[in-house]
């Protein structure tokens, strides 16, 4: 019997599956019309889905105790008391991406829905949007929209943003979305143009390990929606809409013309940020995968000094994975906990992932989860039922 059945007492019509991700490099510059190039990981939010025809939306995950959350489609809102709108709990995600569908004129009405994920939640591994995705591609097949994936993402990320109340970028959602096996994902965040760049790990003797510390994130907290101000208010000051428009060869005189200066940070990273995803591109596209390496050492530098989004866990992992071999190694997504990613030799993977986890054990911190990540598919059908 499916989890579905055992919920619902029925058969679902479907099985749909959204992926986490990492990030490979290009953090904190999706709200900032900047690049990123994440993949997506093999963990996935699993929603078996059947259409109901009374406007009645229910929702339940395995994960979490609480039972079936029902709402009505028809009153769904980002401000309605009594809905999921009232951005408590997990339930305000899928039911912000049915409001979001509604919102922008999209034929949803109700569903059963029943979810299973295998992406830890408050990792840094994109739990959130994979659960978005999920309940988007699922209502999307049961109503037989045909969004294309990046759409999907948009109104994934509208969801977040005004009904679960998270100023989160489309980074995550895009990546949960438009992901292919075997690639990153290269995409400017302006207008969404974006190339599948083939990350064929192995094939070079490598492998990318992730490492989630266990210092649980979250991305609600004030800490991101302050980087996020403090990016619109530099950006509003030079004069541009966005951080984007700050090229690498007019930093200097963009920090010169900032009168708050604890600004210029923020700034100095988006901008170097920018320029190291279109470093790693023309790495990868010239087959030096394992030149990467510097690049996120660099990248973890600039956002541990100038973004100050790491913690001691996340840089005792950076410290560890280097001293013992590794290639280059960085923290991944919003930051403040949450996980690092490690580019290794595969010969150096074992001994690597040893060095951390003996210092973590030294430094009094709790063992770390270590993984290795093989892009895998962005969001699809499983299966019909
Ligand atoms: C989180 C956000 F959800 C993304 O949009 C992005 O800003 C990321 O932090 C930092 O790069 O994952």
């Amino acid at each position: 019997m499916t989890g579905f059945h055992s919920v619902y007492g029925s058969s679902p019509e479907g099985v749909w599956e959204a992926p986490g991700r990492v990030n490979l490099i290009g953090e904190h510059t999706d709200y900032n019309d900047g690049f990123v190039m994440p993949l997506a990981l093999p963990q996935t939010c699993r929603v078996e889905a059947a259409r109901r025809d009374d406007g009645v939306l229910r929702l339940h995950s395995a994960d979490t105790s609480g039972g079936v959350t029902e709402l009505r489609v028809d009153t769904l809102g980002p401000q309605s008391p009594g809905t999921a709108g009232d951005r408590g709990g997990w339930a305000a995600y899928p039911a912000g991406v049915a409001w979001a569908l509604r919102a922008a004129g999209h034929q949803v009405g109700g569903a059963d829905l029943h979810f299973e994920s295998s992406v830890p939640t408050g990792a840094g591994l994109s739990s959130s949007a994979a659960l978005e995705v999920a309940t988007a591609v699922a209502l999307d097949g049961l109503y037989g929209l045909g969004l294309p994936p990046h759409r999907i993402a948009e109104l994934c990320r509208r969801a977040e943003n005004e009904f679960a109340g998270v100023p989160c970028g489309v980074m995550d959602q895009m990546a949960s979305a438009c992901c292919t096996e075997g690639h990153a994902l290269y995409l400017d965040t302006r207008d969404l143009t974006r190339r599948q760049v083939p990350l064929d790990l192995a094939a070079k003797g490598l492998r990318l390990l992730v490492v989630d510390t266990r210092v649980k994130h979250a991305l609600g907290d004030g800490a991101y929606a302050e980087r996020r101000a403090g990016c619109e208010a530099a950006a509003a000051e030079l004069g541009v809409p966005s951080l984007r428009g700050v090229t690498p060869g007019e930093l200097p005189s963009a920090l010169g013309r900032l009168t708050d200066a604890s600004l210029r940070p923020l700034v100095r990273h988006v901008v170097t940020e920018n320029e190291r995803v279109a470093r790693t591109i023309r790495l990868l596209d010239a087959g030096e995968t394992h030149a990467v390496g510097p690049v996120l050492t660099e990248g973890h530098a600039s956002l541990r000094d100038d973004f100050r989004v790491s913690c001691p866990e996340l840089d005792l992992v950076v410290e560890a994975s280097n001293t013992a071999g590794a290639l280059g190694a960085r923290m991944t997504g919003g930051g403040f906990g949450g996980s690092a990613i490690v580019l290794v030799r595969e010969d150096a993977a074992e001994s690597v992932a040893k060095a951390v986890a003996e210092a973590f054990a030294e430094a009094g911190h709790r063992a770390p989860s270590v993984f290795e990540a093989v892009p895998g598919p962005g969001a699809r059908r499983v299966t019909d039922a």
